[in-house]
């Protein structure tokens, strides 16, 4: 990574239906993300937050096309919409966009950001979800869990032009930790050309060969890859503060291998997020403050 890295923050809360990931980030700024990203050797500025509605003063339903099953839709697109925007311009001036969450439905609005110029992108989503639910098989209404869904151009936002990520095959997608699917989800991850590693792969093969395959698929043929960091991909022992935390996670030491992964393509690296950052059910910030040093190990950062 050699770019100038620009902080954008995403109080988003309304894809999820536990308020707290709206805190994400300010909780990692206050986690020291600027004097990691720093001690990393990578310039950074703060580009602030983007405005998020309050869900108290909307209705989930209103202007959403499938009521009850894409909860505030219209102002998920509103939201992801002005993110892409600030994405675009970051790309645009030769910026690196980091993007902190809030919750996962705000990658709709990075990778449709990120992809607007002409190269393509591969996608590594470290997750303890598939995030690959439609509206047709969410059991919750809830777009975070939609959100990769969505960027593969399948359910809520598939006829909304700005949203569309043509520069994202979906065979250069790679979905590493998934550990708690749904029913139809299933089928539509397995029907997929994405490709996704269980935690029992990682269990199997171990941590850094599966992500070190996942990082060779993302890099196939592509540009440059976009990294999206749900910190319920770590184990809720590293990181309880998260908005779904799933036992059975990766330890502190397996995320951050995988980070040093990442930085090894640090020329292909185009963008990242951190999501699903929950302080009101964190330990003295311990999950921000993991979440900031998982970026510095993205960026480079190393001990010797
Ligand atoms: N699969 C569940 C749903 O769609 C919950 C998944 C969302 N949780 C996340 N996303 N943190 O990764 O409602
Ligand atoms: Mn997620
Ligand atoms: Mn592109
Ligand atoms: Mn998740």
């Amino acid at each position: 990574m050699n770019r100038q890295v620009r902080v954008l923050g995403v109080p988003m809360d309304l894809g999820a239906d536990r308020r707290g990931v709206d805190m994400g980030p300010s909780a990692i700024r206050y986690g020291g993300l600027a004097e990691q990203i720093e001690s990393a050797g990578i310039d950074c500025v703060d580009g602030g937050d983007i405005h998020v509605p309050r869900p108290e003063e909307r209705d989930p339903d209103a202007g959403s096309p499938t009521p009850g099953r894409a909860k505030f839709f219209r102002e998920t697109k509103e939201v992801c919409e002005d993110v892409a925007t600030a994405v675009d311009a970051t790309v645009g001036e030769g910026g690196f966009p980091l993007v902190l969450g809030g919750d996962h439905s705000i990658a709709v609005g990075t990778l449709a950001g990120a992809a607007r110029d002409d190269e393509d992108l591969g996608v590594v989503w470290f997750d303890a979800h598939g995030d690959f639910n439609t509206p047709e098989t969410t059991p919750s209404g809830n777009i975070h869990g939609m959100s990769l869904a969505a960027v593969l151009g399948r359910g809520p936002f598939a006829d909304h032009e700005w949203a569309h990520t043509p520069a994202v095959s979906e065979e250069n997608v790679v979905i590493v930790g998934l550990r708690d699917v749904d029913e139809g989800e299933r089928r539509l991850i397995r029907e997929s050309e994405a490709t996704a590693f269980t935690m029992s792969d990682i269990d199997a093969r171990s941590a850094p060969e599966v992500v070190a395959e996942a990082l060779e698929i993302a890099t196939d043929g592509t540009d440059g890859i976009h990294v999206s960091l749900d910190m319920d991909w770590l184990d809720p022992t590293e990181a309880p503060g998260v908005g779904t935390p799933v036992r059975g996670g990766v330890s502190y030491r397996e995320a951050h291998t995988a980070m040093e992964y990442v930085a090894e393509h640090h020329k292909r690296l185009r963008s990242m997020e951190v999501v699903e950052v929950n302080p009101i059910l964190d330990q003295h910030n311990k999950t921000a403050e993991l979440a900031c040093e998982l970026v510095a190990s993205a960026f480079g950062k190393r001990v010797l």
